[in-house]
């Protein structure tokens, strides 16, 4: 008998800088409302989802940055998210600003959490690759300051048993970097769920602006066939604050194939039946770890952090 899990990528248009989070969150129900009227167990939403992306900005402010994190999850604006799911009887996975304090200090993460069909969490995730600079650029387009507002996660790529899969996550440019779904192939996670944010225009690097949609896509099914993992993707889209985003939300099968995109970079579900057994016919020959894998010969991969050249 195949192992069905009907997931929704709930992709969001954008989140103004004025925009409540109470606001961000009656758009999330009405896209899990519709998620479970397709049949969904589970609704992935984006990285960061409950506010405009801030690190496309500079502040020095304390108390303004901590605004865009959330110290308590569920918190008095999230909780109606948390008890629709309850109700409804449908999982979701949430990225969020964590403000957290531990050993006596602040901490700030880019986290994402996995919430299963009573409510309860499940899993967290702790971003690990932190794009950009942490220092002032004014003169750029847009600033990319994960490197100033976030600590690097300290919690690597855990895999979950929850809602009859093993499930794991990762955040939006984690998606670019092959030992992300490798740690959790090795894991022998079944699906990797991620948000992003994803600009249009890179402007350090604008050759790269008319391939976007391409490396998105490219980089997920990549990751999908070479470890037999589903992965479902789900963007922050549309212009927000001043920056262009990315759709194309998307769901891959362990084949690699796009089971299913978004056309809109607004508000818009696309949704699939996952067959969880698809990536057996993968990892049990191409991708067997055990009997093909070669780690004798990897040990640079983590040893060594830039290339060297001879
Ligand atoms: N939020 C992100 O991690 N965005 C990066 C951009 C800045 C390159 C990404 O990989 O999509």
């Amino acid at each position: 008998m195949s192992r069905i899990l009907t997931v929704a990528a709930a992709q969001l248009g954008p989140i103004q800088r004025d925009e409540s989070r109470a606001s961000a969150v009656r758009r999330m129900i009405a896209l899990m409302r519709q998620a479970k009227g397709h049949g969904c167990d589970l609704v992935v939403f984006p990285e960061a989802a409950l506010t405009a992306f801030f690190p496309h900005w500079w502040m020095e402010d304390e108390a303004e940055i901590d605004a865009y994190f959330e110290s308590a999850m569920p918190s008095n604006e999230t909780a109606p998210l948390f008890a629709e799911a309850q109700r409804l009887e449908i999982g979701f996975h949430l990225g969020y600003p964590e403000l957290a304090i531990e050993g006596g200090r602040k901490r700030r993460f880019n986290t994402a959490i996995l919430v299963d069909k009573s409510g309860t969490i499940v899993g967290k995730y702790r971003k690990i690759h932190l794009p950009g600079h942490a220092e002032h650029r004014p003169d750029a387009a847009y600033q990319n300051l994960e490197k100033r507002y976030f600590e690097t996660g300290d919690l690597g790529w855990p895999v979950f048993e929850a809602m009859g899969a093993r499930l794991g996550m990762m955040i939006c440019n984690d998606r670019r970097w092959p030992e992300s779904y490798r740690v959790m192939g090795l894991q022998g996670v079944e699906m990797i769920v991620l948000g992003y944010n994803t600009p249009k225009h890179n402007p350090w690097a604008p050759d790269h602006d008319r391939l976007g949609e391409f490396h998105n896509h490219l980089v997920m099914q990549a990751g999908a066939y070479q470890n037999a993992s589903w992965v479902i993707g789900a963007a922050k889209a549309g212009v927000e604050a001043g920056v262009d985003q990315l759709g194309g939300s998307c769901i891959i099968a362990p084949s690699g194939e796009l089971v299913a995109q978004a056309v809109t970079e607004g508000d818009e579900l696309v949704f699939a039946r996952c067959d969880l057994d698809l990536g057996k016919s993968y990892s049990r020959s191409v991708f067997n770890f055990a009997m093909h894998r070669e780690p004798q010969c990897y040990g640079m991969i983590v040893e060594r952090k830039g290339a060297v050249i001879a």
